[in-house]
C-alpha cells in the first residue's frame, strides 16, 4: 500500500491527500511534524521536507508536483491534470502560483516566530509582497465558473482551496476573502466537497529551539 509522510497543516502534503481520496487510492497516512529536530524526513527525502509518497516499491517520491505527477501516470482515473495542453498550461500555472503562496508564507510565519528584535521586517514584507501580487493573478485566473480550468475538477482547484486554507490558518489577520473576492467565492464554492472536508489544515505544535 503507498505511504504518505504528511503533517496536518501542510497545503503541500494536503494537495497530494486530496488526490489521493479523489481517486479512491488506498494509502497510509504517517502524521508527522517536520519541524520538529527528531523527525529525521532526511532518510526519505535529502531536503528533509514532507510531503513524501513511499510507494509499493519503496521508492520515495517527493515534491508535492511531483507526486501529484506521479499519481496521475500510475492511477489515470479520475484526470486531475489536464490532458488538452492549453488547459494543463494554466493548471500548472495556478498551482505554481499557489504553491509559492505557501512558500512565501512559511517564511513569514517563521520570521514571526523569532523574538521581535531578531525579525527583519523588510523580509517579512517582502514575503507579503509575493503573497498579495500573487493572489491578485489568481483573482484574475480565476472566473466566476466552479471550477479553475475547463469544466472539470483538477490539481489548479486543490492547490488554490490548498493556499486559500492555509492562508486562513496561518495569516488570520490578512482578511484575503474581503480583497480577493473571486477566490472567496471559488473557495466557498469548492467547501462543500468531502476531499477537502476530510483535509482542512490544523496547527501542529512546534517545539522549541527548532529555527
Ligand atoms: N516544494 C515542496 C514544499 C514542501 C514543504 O515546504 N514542506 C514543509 C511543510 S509544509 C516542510 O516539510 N518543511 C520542513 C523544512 O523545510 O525543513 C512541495 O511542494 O512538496
Amino acid at each position: 500500500m503507498l505511504k504518505l509522510l504528511s503533517a496536518t497543516p501542510s497545503p503541500f502534503a494536503r494537495k497530494v491527500r486530496v488526490v489521493l481520496l479523489e481517486k479512491e487510492i488506498p494509502f497510509e497516512l504517517v502524521t508527522l511534524n517536520p519541524w520538529n529536530l527528531n523527525a529525521d524526513i532526511e532518510r526519505f527525502n535529502p531536503l528533509g521536507k514532507i510531503p513524501v509518497l513511499i510507494n509499493e516499491n519503496k521508492e520515495t517520491i517527493y515534491d508535492s508536483n511531483f507526486i501529484v505527477e506521479w499519481i496521475e501516470l500510475n492511477y489515470p482515473t479520475p484526470p486531475l491534470l489536464p490532458t488538452d495542453p492549453k488547459a494543463k498550461f494554466k493548471a500548472q500555472q495556478i498551482q505554481v502560483i499557489a504553491d509559492g503562496i505557501c512558500e512565501a508564507l512559511i517564511l513569514v510565519f517563521f520570521e514571526k516566530m523569532r523574538p521581535d528584535a531578531h525579525q527583519s521586517k523588510p523580509w517579512i514584507e517582502r514575503q507579503i509582497k509575493k503573497i498579495s501580487n500573487s493572489l491578485q493573478v489568481l483573482e484574475q485566473l480565476i472566473s466566476n465558473d466552479v471550477f479553475c480550468v475547463g469544466n472539470a475538477f483538477s490539481i489548479a482547484d486543490i492547490a488554490v482551496v490548498s493556499a486559500a486554507d492555509y492562508l486562513s490558518l496561518r495569516f488570520k489577520t490578512y482578511e484575503w476573502r474581503n480583497k480577493f473576492t473571486n477566490i472567496s467565492r471559488f473557495v466557498t464554492i469548492q467547501s462543500d466537497r468531502q476531499s477537502f472536508i476530510e483535509t482542512m489544515p490544523t496547527p501542529q505544535a512546534i517545539e522549541k529551539n527548532t529555527i
